[in-house]
């Protein structure tokens, strides 16, 4: 061969674009990130600071673009999960509730009345029920990064303070449409009735739910307060949030650029959490701007007040532990108790 092909050869293998260094990731433009809720909850905010970090910390090559209030799926928000499964959302931060349907061992959260406490939880999900539902998350096509919070679940209804069992009866409650839900409104003597997130927005506005229930973080941003004059607080079922991403996506970054979202995850959802826990309204603690600005009468239950609930729904927990798995749930129960002591 000639010897000045081969300077030439050598040179462009030296200075040449693609052999100079391993290339970043170039990415699709848009990453999807899917949100049941506005940007208007700790919950949606997590997500904004998700984006503009990872935008940053990347130089731009991963740009997530947020669709709030269900956007991206035109079905059921129970469908949320299928959706990351597919690669149709990239990202989503899901409530454990609606992913409930694809992965039914997440319904121990929903058990009724099994957590009480922040502690509790955080000792649940750092043990091996928590490993345990990541893998299973792993072995659905889906990565788990972070776990956030939506916060324990209380009642709101517009027709009287509610303290016992028998004053849900006959009330026209929404759900989210899962099973578990609607079993236990049914023991308890209530109507439920299962929407999405968004038409239950729209039933309550125009007067057709007497009840719903939710985190006191959403009873501010969606004016719940507005319809509904009484709000019990009973921690009957905490919701904890997971920021994840579709297996495929994430196989598709870098090893670089995954450790820089696994990162960015954790920052933004620690935040979260403590956003969501801290549960204040401009300095103020939520259930006091409920009483003091919004004029809700709170509802707060003694210990026996919220074991007559507890009792009432036993069938309904009985059950869903052999759904979910026996073993799971008992070691649960275990790690929950141990960390009250
Ligand atoms: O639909 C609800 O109630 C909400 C917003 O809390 C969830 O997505 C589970």
């Amino acid at each position: 061969m000639n010897r000045r092909i081969v300077v030439a050869a050598v040179a462009s293998f030296l200075l040449g674009a693609p052999v100079v260094a391993e290339p970043q990731g170039v990415y699709k433009p848009e990453f999807k990130m899917s949100l049941v809720v506005s940007e208007d909850t700790a919950w949606g905010r997590a997500a904004v600071r998700f984006a503009s970090a990872l935008r940053h910390r990347t130089r731009g090559r991963i740009q997530v673009k947020n669709y709030f209030g269900g956007t991206l799926f035109a079905d059921r928000q129970t469908t949320e999960f299928r959706l990351l499964q597919q690669g149709d959302a990239d990202f989503a931060i899901g409530s454990t509730v609606n992913w409930s349907p694809q992965v039914k061992e997440l319904n121990l959260f929903a058990m009724p009345f099994l957590f009480s406490g922040y502690g509790e939880l955080d000792a649940v999900q750092a043990g091996d029920p928590g490993i345990r539902l990541f893998k299973l998350l792993e072995q659905k096509s889906v990565v788990p990064l972070a776990w956030g919070e939506n916060g324990f679940r209380e009642l709101t209804n517009a027709k009287r303070p509610v303290r016992r069992p028998e004053d849900l009866q006959g009330l026209n409650v929404r759900v989210v449409g899962v099973p578990i839900f609607v079993e236990m409104f049914r023991v308890l003597g209530a109507n439920p009735v299962s929407m999405n997130w968004g038409e239950a927005l729209i039933a309550l506005q125009r007067g057709r739910l007497d009840g719903q229930e939710n985190p006191l973080g959403l009873i501010i941003p969606y004016r719940i307060w507005a319809y509904h004059r009484h709000v019990t607080l009973w921690r009957y079922a905490i919701d904890p949030l997971i920021l994840a991403i579709n297996a495929k996506t994430w196989s598709s970054l870098t090893p670089e650029d995954q450790s820089v979202v696994r990162a960015v995850a954790a920052e933004v959802m620690g935040l979260q959490k403590k956003e969501a826990r801290e549960g204040l309204h401009h300095d103020m603690a939520l259930p006091t701007a409920l009483e003091q600005q919004y004029g809700m009468v709170v509802v707060r239950l003694s210990p026996e007040e919220r074991q007559a609930f507890r009792q009432r729904v036993r069938p309904v927990y009985e059950k869903w532990a052999s759904e979910i798995g026996v073993e799971m749930v008992r070691r649960a129960e275990r790690i929950v108790e141990d960390s009250r002591r």
